[in-house]
């Protein structure tokens, strides 16, 4: 780690100059599930909060313990406690009267193609499939891997692993085969489930070929449950009798009654992989109780959940973690309807999901900044053709937002009565951890806040000391809490030095701080705004810039639409500050002095210090299938390197369309 937060605070007092504030609406407010006493009686005994709130799920067994912390980092939580997450997901309100309910209001990619699935038939579903993986070989402890499209089936299969005990490990239906081999390896998974293909931009993508490629690299594999979507044909080898099965056979012809067993509060959940900052990628562990205590109070805190009036939509795949805990297991503890989407936001055209949120009523939106300030290239006609007034709440997640994408989400799909969360948390943390509270707090465009009831964090200096408001740090949670991650699948000695060895209980006391590995600055306020992974901190002359604030003040350029910055090596200066913009289409290729007129821009917003080296037109920018930017392969860009390794991009032709632009900017 080459950075030292202590040079930053005379760089960020120039920064973000952010003095837009929206106060919650007035019956919201008087309605909210949480309230600003919260934060206060949690930080009381913040254990004993998390155990008021272990009381929204049923456990079959209370716990003993609520917090072991015997063995730091290795923490406990609700000890001796048994529950079945799938019970809680789907059973339990059934049972409750709530049968009928719609769990799932599905939206496949072609056009009039749903269906609606009530609690009652989800747990038909789900314990089917429970049924089947058992007469397929899995039983409790066993690992099984999930290659699927947003489909109905690939919820059932989550909960059905979760009902019988068996960590799922969900790997992203745009991963390589290469991808999916290496973490059925990892976790060694000894079950696939998948499906033929699925729906992208009105053609059928095959997924199971992957899977069968997969199975060249690993032999772990011993049965690939098949769900039908597409119907397209697999070929004659895409096919193996020992091997294959069908999911309408198995799933479909096995019994509806499935009595689901209570499992101790650390039995392990899932698996989700994630990168880190070395190549590979680490398996991060989450376990049953505290996850779902975490997922669960978290959807119902954040979006003030009404789950008998709201309509929910979190547009994350469920190859995310976003999509566990914000589609799956929070939402689904907590007995909302919610839609899922199959598609991509453009097919069959531009206003896809703006029609989906009139024609459910959608409630709570939530979604990343990346397709926030897509659709804000498109510009807001878009939007305004459909009729959005049942909207009451908005969330961001994923990266930061910059403050010009946080007012036109507000403003445009908001209506501007919306109050936005920009919610931050990570795979690792398991639900949000730093978060508005619609209800309680005044929303500053850019920042996330505080953390939430129950969660500790703080920004720190090198030594670990909290930095005095106005000044930038290390973002690390001081505390630990329930839905923690409990190590990396198979290599406890990496989960600590990845998290624990940066600012360790001989340094900071008490039982070490969790490193989130990102840079954070707290404002005059004391609010918390994250400024993005460390490692995209750059240093210019000896001062410390975020690659976001400089995006940001790109953003608010009228002509810009997205932007990524990153840091070159530059013989003068250590690091330079290279950009990379897209224009908003109404500014057509934005005239020859655009670039000036950029740098120009960025002078003023920030000050001379950040003014960009070099700016580059782009017509697009390297993303993962999550929305995250690459700011790697733009490193190589920048530095003229060729340009490295590329499989994890959403779509890996981006980078030829950058390099062959290179010609325009300067
Ligand atoms: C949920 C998720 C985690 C990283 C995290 C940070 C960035 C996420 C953010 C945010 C600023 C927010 N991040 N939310 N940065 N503001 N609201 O995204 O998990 O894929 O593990 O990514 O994403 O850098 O460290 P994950």
């Amino acid at each position: 780690m080459t950075t030292d937060p202590s040079s930053t605070s005379e760089t960020l007092a120039n920064l973000s100059r952010e003095d837009r504030r929206f106060e919650p609406p007035a019956d919201l407010a008087a309605n909210a599930n949480v309230t600003a006493d919260a934060y206060e009686h949690a930080a009381k005994d913040r254990v004993a909060f998390w155990a008021e709130q272990a009381e929204r799920l049923s456990w079959a067994e209370r716990w003993d313990t609520v917090l072991d912390d015997s063995k730091p980092p290795f923490f406990k939580w609700f000890t001796g406690g048994k529950l079945n997450a799938a019970y809680n997901c789907v059973d339990r309100h059934v049972g409750a009267g709530r049968g009928d309910k719609v769990a799932l209001h599905w939206v496949g990619e072609p056009e009039g193609d749903t269906r609606d699935i009530t609690y009652a038939q989800l747990k038909d579903e789900v314990s089917q499939a429970a049924n089947a993986l058992t007469e397929l070989g899995v039983a409790a402890g066993d690992r099984v891997a999930i290659y699927m499209p947003m489909i109905p089936e690939a919820i059932v299969a989550m909960l059905a692993c979760a009902r019988i005990g068996a960590p799922h490990t969900v790997v992203f239906g745009g991963f390589s085969a290469d991808a999916l081999a290496s973490r059925i390896d990892d976790c060694q998974a000894k079950v696939v489930i998948t499906s033929d293909g699925g729906y992208r931009r009105g053609t059928p993508s095959a997924l199971k070929p992957a899977v069968d490629e997969a199975r060249t690299k690993t032999d772990r594999v011993e049965k690939v449950l098949v769900v039908r979507r597409t119907g397209q044909d697999l070929g004659e080898d895409g096919w193996d009798d020992d091997v294959d099965v069908w999911w309408h056979d198995v799933v479909g012809s096995a019994s509806t009654e499935h009595t689901p067993e209570a499992f101790d509060a650390e039995h392990p959940l899932y698996v989700m992989y994630t990168s880190g900052s070395t190549g590979k990628p680490k398996g991060i562990l989450h376990t049953t109780g505290g996850y779902l205590v975490g997922a669960s109070y978290t959807h119902h805190a954040v979006f003030d959940l009404k789950a008998d009036d709201d309509v929910y939509w979190c547009t994350a795949d469920i190859g995310w973690v976003t999509g566990h805990s914000y589609i799956v297991y929070g939402p689904l503890a907590n007995g909302v309807t919610q839609v899922l989407y199959e598609g991509t936001p453009d097919s069959p055209e531009r206003g896809r999901w703006w029609q989906i949120i009139e024609q459910y009523g959608v409630t709570i939106f939530y979604t990343a900044p990346t397709a926030i300030r897509s659709f804000m290239k498109q510009g807001a006609e878009i939007p305004e053709r459909s009729d959005m007034s049942s909207l009451r709440i908005l969330g961001s997640v994923g990266e930061p937002i910059n403050p010009e994408a946080y007012i036109w989400y507000r403003k445009v799909i908001g209506g501007d009565r919306t109050p936005v969360v920009d919610t931050w948390w990570q795979t690792e943390t398991g639900a949000i951890m730093i978060s508005p509270l619609p209800g309680v707090t005044a929303g500053k465009p850019g920042s996330a806040m505080t953390a939430i009831p129950g969660v500790a964090a703080d920004v720190v200096d090198d030594e670990g000391n909290p930095v005095p408001n106005g000044s930038g740090g290390y973002l690390v949670v001081t505390a630990p809490w329930p839905s923690m991650l409990r190590t990396l699948w198979g290599d406890d000695d990496r989960y600590v030095d990845t998290y624990w060895s940066r600012f360790p209980a001989s340094k900071v006391g008490g039982m070490g701080y969790y490193f989130a590995g990102d840079g954070a600055k707290k404002d005059e306020d004391g609010d918390i705004w994250v400024l993005g992974r460390v490692d995209d901190v750059m240093n210019v002359s000896g001062h410390r810039l975020s690659t976001t604030e400089i995006e940001s003040a790109l953003v608010s350029h009228p002509k810009v639409a997205e932007a990524a910055v990153v840091g070159a090596t530059d013989e003068d200066t250590g690091q330079a500050v290279c950009a990379f913009v897209i224009l908003r289409e109404e500014a057509g290729d934005g005239g020859e002095d655009i670039v000036q007129e950029l740098r120009g821009h960025v002078r003023k917003e920030i000050g001379p210090i950040a003014t960009p080296r070099q700016i580059m037109i782009v017509p697009e920018l390297p993303k993962t299938r999550s929305g995250k930017i690459m700011r790697r392969l733009l490193r190589d860009v920048a530095e003229h390197r060729e340009v490295g390794d590329v499989t994890t991009l959403a779509d890996s032709s981006v980078m030829d369309l950058i390099s062959k632009g290179m010609g325009s900017g300067s």
